[in-house]
């Protein structure tokens, strides 16, 4: 058995984990916060058999693969005024670890 653990952004997490569960996996949902940018991000913890790994990781890969979206931003202008330059930025993404699950009781 493995567990998986993937830490992703809260935009993608209702849309990976609801992919995972339609797929017959189970899934826990932590709220986490990421140790460098001090973020909220959401880390799902999965466990499956060893042959589902690989549909886990693609589950999670589709749902939350990275991609550029055009963000609003306001500047200031030497005129007073602010300005609207909208930019293009990095979203997505998932960290992913896999590891050996000694034992798994449900009691
Ligand atoms: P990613 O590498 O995509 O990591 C996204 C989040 O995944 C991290 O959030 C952290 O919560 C988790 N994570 C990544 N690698 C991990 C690991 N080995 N062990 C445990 N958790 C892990 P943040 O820590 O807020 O980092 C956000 C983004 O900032 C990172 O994106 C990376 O692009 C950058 N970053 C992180 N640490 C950095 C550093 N020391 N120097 C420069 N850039 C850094």
């Amino acid at each position: 058995m493995k567990l998986v653990f993937a830490i992703l952004s809260n935009d993608d997490s209702s849309s990976v984990s609801s992919s995972l569960n339609k797929a017959g996996f189970q899934v826990t949902k932590l709220a986490t916060t990421g140790g460098f940018l001090r973020a909220g991000n959401t880390t799902l913890i999965c466990g499956c058999q060893d042959e589902a790994k690989e549909e886990v990781i693609d589950i999670i890969k589709k749902h939350s693969s990275s991609r550029t979206e055009i963000v609003p931003n306001m500047a200031g202008s030497d005129f007073g005024h602010f300005v609207n330059f909208p930019m293009e930025v990095q979203v997505g993404g998932a960290v992913i670890f896999v590891v050996d699950v000694e034992q798994f009781i449900k009691v």
